[in-house]
């Protein structure tokens, strides 16, 4: 491939709360996606939620790669549990989108990044579950949504070596990240393996064991560090390329 892969980035909807427009709503996605993807050499192409299978299956036809971007908590009828207390707000509309996108661009061999609520619906959508609330993990202890800006870097990750994040941190086997996360992966879905855990045992990255398309989800934000980290630059440039030789 010569020309720039295009790198579809999974949408959200932002419902206006007053004025002339109150509940108006806006398709949109947050722009450090946009920018992350054109400085690691990608077109950015966002895909608006929507109910109609035609326009999800053309729209993957369109891309060269999916980005599932991050957001609401997957509802727990994803993966047939009952709310929890301290389950926070959902949105099915999404739910099942992200699942219509994430089930035909793995039919079509699309690559695919998940990043925070979308490494969670892709464990989900392959047979996984989550925890509704880091609490409910045993032996976390670690604050998963940090109170500091989001570039800032917060707690640390053990990589598996042999892994898409093999060499992203500079050779090392730990790295730092930054986390806004309340929930965590449970049961990895089946043909997915654990790449990044945090010392608390909470797992912060999976990636399919296959070797002819690459899909991988981490639980943290590299496009909000993406502007001055270099992990999280290498996170998008490694993606990229790999769309590019593909
Ligand atoms: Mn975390």
């Amino acid at each position: 491939m010569s020309k720039k892969p295009i790198i579809g980035i999974s949408g959200s909807v932002q419902i206006s709360e007053k004025g002339l427009f109150a509940g108006h709503r806006r398709a949109c996605v947050g722009n450090n996606y946009v920018e992350a993807v054109i400085a690691a050499g990608g077109i950015p192409f966002i895909i608006p939620i929507n109910a109609d299978e035609d326009v999800i299956r053309g729209a993957v036809d369109a891309i060269d790669a999916l980005i599932m971007s991050g957001g609401h908590d997957v509802s727990p009828i994803c993966y047939n549990e009952e709310p929890m207390q301290k389950l926070e707000a959902t949105f099915l509309e999404r739910d099942k989108f992200d699942s219509l996108l994430i089930g035909e661009a793995q039919k079509k061999g699309k690559p695919i990044l998940g990043i925070c609520r979308g490494v969670q619906i892709l464990n989900v959508v392959n047979g996984g579950t989550l925890y509704q609330d880091v609490s409910y993990a045993k032996d976390v202890f670690i604050q998963h949504f940090q109170k500091t800006k989001s570039d800032d870097l917060s707690h640390s990750v053990k990589i598996d070596k042999n892994s898409f994040l093999g060499d992203i941190f500079d050779g090392e086997e730990t790295g730092l990240i930054n986390s806004f996360h309340h929930q965590i992966l449970k049961d990895v879905a089946p043909g997915f393996r654990v790449i990044a855990q945090s010392p608390d045992g909470a797992i912060e990255g999976i990636q399919k064991d296959c070797d002819d398309n690459l899909i991988v989800g981490l639980q943290w934000h590299p496009e909000l560090l993406a502007a001055n980290n270099i992990p999280a630059q290498k996170i998008f440039k490694k993606f990229i390329k790999y769309v590019t030789e593909k």
